[in-house]
């Protein structure tokens, strides 16, 4: 087989050389300005080279959208190829070594050459995430009406049947968690019993949640619209709560930015969670409307920042179990998946970067004090602040590159894989 096109580190150090001496001219004047707060920028630096956000395996294909997909040049057409592309995207920005994988959409006929070949290229296997929102071809029973919730006990038996196969799965790739979603729900008043439908839910979710291993963690993911548009069982963060309290301790709740009405404090909503022990992570993404699945951070930077803001709110106050997993869930349509996982990866680290610089005495003495005004402009302070050479330092230390989209455009990588992945008639992606 012929060797497959990469973007070597030598390239990459090429590239950093054309940039290494303005980036030192802004690290030493954003020095300066730090330490006129207070702020040591090593500590900052260090706290952005191993801060880390998994990226989804189906995000790397165009997705499209509920009306058309327009697939780009080289897209990857199996599990393998997304690898690579998510190998690409780790190389070059170096804070996304995990890869969340979808099943059965990325189903391996091997986990373990799946695991070795992710290894060699510097990955491992983030959440499992199970899909009972679609009847694969061959599937005896329909999850038209549902999946975990169904009326009928063997549509449920078989959703739990498929979590098992993902946690099996994961198992032999060296993942540490499921992910469940379920599209269940309702379009027209009176189609479900709403309570009937949650008793079901979580008499298949004890069964899941009993197969989960002692180490692993059970998410679960909150969604208040999609594919039902009247009703759906897991609709908002306080039903998430309730089910993974009656679930246990290794069940925690997961918020994807996407899934809730508009304008709502989705900061207060981490807030509580992180309050409550419940916190297990996210799906970070933008929207204007709904679940649009934009970029993070393409919208509302400073909701990512102020989500932050809270979490590292959490970590230096050293809150007991906090360590919430980190990933993305977005849908490209227009760009190069490849370089909108990068930027969003990049943002994510900015804003948690960001929320690093907020002056918590101020807040806290501005809060006492019913300083409104002060609070906002501490925060507003620390939003503001260019952090760029920060995240390009760290990148570079880390062995990325400075300016990571510009080195994959210069590095020719989507014209090679558009010559070695030919494209195929009819690829489906994850939509949704
Ligand atoms: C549902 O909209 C969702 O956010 C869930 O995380 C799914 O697993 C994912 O999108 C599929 O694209
Ligand atoms: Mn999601």
């Amino acid at each position: 087989m012929a060797a497959k096109f990469e973007i070597s580190d030598d390239f990459i150090g090429e590239r950093n050389r054309l940039s290494e001496e303005h980036l030192a001219e802004d690290f030493d004047y954003l020095t300066r300005r730090l330490r006129r707060g207070g702020i040591e920028i090593e500590k900052i630096v260090e706290k952005a080279q191993i801060f880390q956000v998994a990226v989804p395996s189906w995000g790397v294909g165009t997705g499209g959208t509920r009306f058309a997909r327009f697939p780009g040049p080289g897209e990857p057409r199996s599990v393998y190829e997304k690898l690579e592309d998510c190998a690409t995207i780790n190389k070059l920005v170096r804070s996304t070594p995990a890869v969340s994988l979808h099943i059965p959409w990325d189903k391996p006929e091997c986990p373990d050459t799946l695991m070795n070949f992710a290894a060699e290229r510097g990955l491992r296997f983030d959440a499992m995430n199970s899909n009972t929102f679609q009847d694969q071809v061959g599937q005896k029973l329909s999850y038209k009406f549902g999946s975990l919730s169904h009326a009928d006990k063997a549509v449920r038996d078989q959703a739990v049947a498929h979590n098992l196969e993902c946690i099996e799965i994961g198992r032999q790739i060296g993942s540490e968690a499921l992910t469940v979603w379920v599209g269940d729900g309702s379009n027209f008043a009176g189609q479900t019993n709403f309570r009937r439908a949650l008793e079901n839910y979580l008499e298949s979710m004890r069964e899941i949640y009993a197969a989960v291993p002692e180490d692993w963690r059970l998410f679960i993911e909150h969604k208040m619209f999609e594919p039902a548009f009247y009703s759906t069982v897991i609709s908002d963060w306080g039903t998430n709560y309730y089910c993974a309290r009656e679930l246990g301790d290794k069940a925690f709740c997961l918020v994807d930015l996407g899934h809730h009405a508009p304008n709502v404090n989705i900061e207060q909503i981490v807030s509580r969670l992180i309050q409550f022990g419940k916190l297990g992570g996210f799906h970070f993404n933008d929207s204007k409307y709904g679940d649009d699945d934009l970029d993070a951070a393409s919208v509302k930077p400073f909701q990512l920042f102020l989500i932050f803001n809270e979490l590292v709110d959490a970590e230096v106050n050293g809150l007991p179990n906090f360590r919430p997993a980190y990933m993305l869930d977005q849908s490209h349509n227009v760009t190069d998946p490849v370089e909108s996982l990068m930027v969003s990866a990049m943002e994510v680290v900015r804003a948690y970067v960001q929320a690093h610089l907020v002056d918590r005495e101020r807040l806290e003495d501005a809060q006492r004090r019913g300083d409104a005004l002060a609070a906002l402009t501490t925060l507003k302070e620390a939003f503001r602040t260019d952090v760029d050479a920060i995240l390009a330092t760290a990148r570079m230390r880390n062995g990325g590159a400075i300016d990571p989209v510009g080195a994959y455009r210069a590095s020719g990588y989507r014209t090679e894989k558009a010559k070695e992945r030919p494209a195929q008639v009819g690829i489906s992606a994850g939509i949704v």
